[in-house]
Formats: structure tokens, sequence, C-alpha cells
């Protein structure tokens, strides 16, 4: 009987628990948002040596303003999983983004005791949760931005993003181009980890000096 009620305690806790993650995306409460990700790696995109199907994914996040933010009360995680798979850390400053690879996910799980599965990005599609610490209860994650991306977003060396910072989904297919049908159509730009989601940069003709600076802000 007192085990029973140990069970029944427990599973209302996992109830609540999994009612916590289910909830819309609360993006009123997000001061930053996912701006853009790469699910299959076929460069060395973190730069350490070697191309890895793990430590090579990573996903950007996008500060649209007007505050800097520090991005330690965020967390990321793939929508299939049910513990984060990384705390976020540094400050975003206003209309900048922040890049996070596969091997800040496996040290940050390492150093937790939570594995070493990375970032977990499906290549055949997946979603991607942003977390955030609910105020109220530091033990709670509110999911505060998701994306969810089909098949050939997670192809490789395609990233989605937003285009511009921000903006509607893309895809960036300059390094393995798409000419299927399913949307998003590929702009034909490589993607950009690190910088912003720009594309389709050329001066229109005419274009003078200070417009294309404006362009590039
Ligand atoms: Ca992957
Ligand atoms: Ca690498
Ligand atoms: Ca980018």
């Amino acid at each position: 009987m007192r085990d029973g009620s140990w069970r029944t305690g427990l599973g209302i806790l996992l109830w609540a628990l999994s009612l916590s993650f289910c909830l819309e995306p609360d993006l009123a409460r997000a001061e930053v948002m996912i701006n853009e990700f790469l699910a299959d790696p076929a460069t060395d995109w973190n730069g350490d040596g070697e191309v890895h199907s793990t430590l090579d994914e990573w996903v950007e996040v996008y500060n649209p303003g007007p505050d800097a933010v520090s991005l330690t009360a965020y967390w990321l995680r793939d929508g299939l999983g049910e513990t984060p798979h990384l705390n976020l850390f540094g400050v975003l400053e206003p209309d900048q983004v922040a890049v996070f690879y596969g091997h800040h996910a496996v040290a940050w799980q390492q150093e937790n005791g939570g594995g070493s599965s990375g970032f977990s990005l499906n290549n055949a599609g997946d979603t991607i949760q942003l977390l955030k610490t609910d105020p109220e209860n530091p033990d709670l994650l509110d999911v505060v931005d998701e994306k969810t991306y089909l098949e050939h977003e997670g192809a490789d060396d395609r990233s989605g993003g937003r285009e511009p910072d921000g903006g509607t989904w893309s895809l960036f297919d300059g390094l393995n181009p798409y000419d299927g049908d399913d949307e998003p159509q590929g702009n034909g730009c490589d993607p950009t980890p690190a910088a912003a989601n720009l594309c389709d940069e050329t001066p229109a003709e005419g274009a003078t000096w200070s417009t294309v600076k404006a362009r590039w802000r």
C-alpha cells in the first residue's frame, strides 16, 4: 500500500513535469530565439580537426533586443528527449547571434552525468526546443521557442535558418543544393554559424555605398 502511494506520487510528479513540457511555446517570454541549426554535418564546423556527426552539429540563437540577455536561464534539447542537452552560457548582446556546437552539449552532459549524446538532431527530421527556467519555479523549464524540421532540412551540410535573423525560416543549401518541392525551399547560400543569416547580398545595380553598408549593418 505504502509502495503504491509512492508510485502514485511519482506518477503525478512525472505527469506534472511532462505537462510543463507539453505546453505551447511561450514566445512572449522568449528574449532569444532559435535562429539557425545544422543537423547533419559533413564539414568540420567546430574546427577541431575532424568531421563528427555529433560534435559538429550546431544550433544558433539570436537576441532581437533591445537588451543584452544572460543565456544561463536557457536550455536546448531535441523534442524527443526528456532532459535538456545543454545549459547555454554567456551574454548575448542585442541583434547578435551565438552558436553552440555538439561538443558543448557533450561536455555539459558529461559534467552533469547526462551521457554524451550531444544535441541528437535527427537527420530525418526532428524538433529543436529552446527552454527557459521558470521564474516562479526554478525546477521547471518552459518551452519558449521550437523549430520542427523535415528531412530535406536535415540533410548533409544544409542549415535551416531564419532569414534575416529572427525572420521567416529558409533553407541554406549552398553546400548541398536542394531541388525538391518541400518547404522551405533553398536560398542557395551557405550556412552561417556565429554570423548573421544574410543571403542574396549582391548589391543591386545602382546601389550606393551607403545602401550597401546599411544592408550589412
Ligand atoms: Ca544529426
Ligand atoms: Ca569537428
Ligand atoms: Ca547564422
